[in-house]
């Protein structure tokens, strides 16, 4: 019976169990972030609440909240909670500017980690003699390590392919025998696309099951890959400041995602007041990391939009269960699976100049692939200069986007005051994708 599960102790105990741990481990790491963190002991001095208050989970809600803003002011390591020499990893995603937000990681965490993905990969099916095809990008993003780890943390054999070069992708499916694909879920479906282009069909190649994640995703979605890749499709949820993937993972219902509530404690809490919200409310989500040790951040604000439940599930599972995440409670948008803040953009067009503080980003998808315009209004004096001038501004605008996101889009730079404005929030993100 065991077999289905990677860590049956931790994923099927029962709730009086977990909570007890959960308990220990937050008067634990409490303790820690007072005694190594000037910025929790600051914090929580000024609420007046001391390690020594903190017995119980309940009294998390007497903690205060952690956001991004905290680990920008505290760039890049200010938030660590051990030394330096103790850090043996560090990832980045993009921050709201300029700066990225750095995370880093013990060997321990490293160990926490793969144990989280081994657990998700475990639930989808996969076992050692499988083919871990992880076409996540590798890099400082912890979509591809954090699948390269879990995977070789359950004995799969890996392949770390990476993203880009789609055909050879197919064809090093086909000749090493691929058999579990992690990746975006729009890349899943390029992927699938690419296939038939090819020629072949699923029978071709000897997928079974895949694990994607790190952009939102629709059942229809689901069905599309499964159709395409002949797979079964499952879900997997994380963020780089609470670990990367693996937080969050779904099980063979294939309805809502699992948390790995031992380690990551889940709250739900109003976006606008910051109150708890009771379970199956929907509202932002917000994770304490109980046992990580280079950055165990508390009350951590996702923006993640979601709903979580403790109903039975037919898999065995108790750890608690959060929806997909319905939306974002800030304007962050995830784009190709790359996080973008319209004010990273704002501050590209600032700083080439030339253009007006006046620009839309329009979001699509198109052929499954998500595309990025930027409209933006000349100044005057370059709407009066040369055409060829204009198109220099164009493709300066487009490089420079590129080389600070990482993502490539079209820019059309358009006349003085032609952009509509409004007397209210502006509206900069037009949203087309159906997600
Ligand atoms: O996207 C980590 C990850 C990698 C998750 C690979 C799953 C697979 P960040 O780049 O820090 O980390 O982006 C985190 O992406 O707050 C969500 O808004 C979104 N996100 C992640 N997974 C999902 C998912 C990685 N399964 C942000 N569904 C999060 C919807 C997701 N949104």
């Amino acid at each position: 019976m065991s077999e289905q599960y990677w860590n049956p102790a931790a994923e099927c105990a029962p709730l009086h169990e977990t909570e007890h741990l959960q308990s220990l481990r937050l008067s634990r790491v409490i303790r820690k972030v007072y005694d190594n963190v000037a910025y929790y002991r600051k914090k929580m001095d000024q609420v007046g609440i001391k390690p020594e208050d903190i017995h119980d989970i309940k009294d998390i809600a007497k903690l205060p909240f952690t956001v991004k803003q905290d680990l920008r002011d505290n760039y890049p390591y200010g938030l660590f909670a051990v030394p330096m020499e103790q850090v043996s990893r560090v990832h980045a995603s993009s921050g709201t500017t300029g700066k990225q937000t750095v995370v880093g990681y013990t060997k321990n965490d490293v160990e926490l980690w793969s144990e989280c993905v081994a657990r998700a990969l475990t639930a989808i099916g996969a076992r050692k003699h499988d083919f871990a095809h992880i076409s996540f990008g590798y890099g400082l993003f912890t979509g591809g390590l954090g699948l390269h780890y879990g995977a070789e943390k359950l004995g799969a054999s890996v392949i770390p392919v990476s993203t880009g070069n789609t055909k050879r992708q197919i064809q090093i499916m086909k000749d090493f025998g691929s058999s579990v694909l992690c990746c975006t879920p729009s890349y899943a479906v390029y992927l699938g696309e690419t296939l038939r282009d090819m020629g072949m069909t699923p029978d071709d190649i000897n997928l079974k099951a895949g694990l994607f994640g790190a952009e939102p995703w629709t059942e229809n979605m689901r069905l599309q890959i499964e159709q395409l890749l002949g797979i079964k499709a499952y879900d997997i949820y994380g963020l780089s400041e609470i670990i990367g993937p693996g937080v969050a993972f779904e099980c063979s219902e294939q309805s809502g995602m699992h948390i790995n509530e031992d380690h990551f404690y889940a709250e739900i809490v109003d976006p606008d007041t910051g109150e708890v919200l009771p379970e199956g409310e929907q509202g932002e989500l917000v994770f304490t990391c109980l046992t990580k040790e280079a950055l165990p951040l508390i009350r951590y604000r996702t923006h993640d939009i979601a709903v979580l439940s403790r109903k039975k599930c037919s898999c065995g599972r108790t750890l608690i269960k959060m929806s997909k995440p319905r939306g974002r409670s800030d304007d962050m948008l995830i784009i190709r699976g790359v996080n973008v803040f319209p004010s990273q953009i704002e501050s590209v067009l600032l700083d080439l100049g030339n253009t007006a503080p006046h620009y839309q980003l329009i979001v699509d998808r198109i052929n499954n692939k998500d595309t990025l315009e930027i409209v933006v209004e000349m100044s005057d004096d370059l709407f009066s200069d040369s055409v060829r001038k204009i198109e220099e501004k164009g493709r300066a605008i487009r490089a420079a986007v590129e080389s600070t996101l990482g993502i490539s889009a079209k820019v059309t730079l358009v006349e003085p005051k032609s952009l509509e404005r409004s007397e209210g929030k502006s509206k900069r993100v037009i949203d087309k994708r159906n997600i």
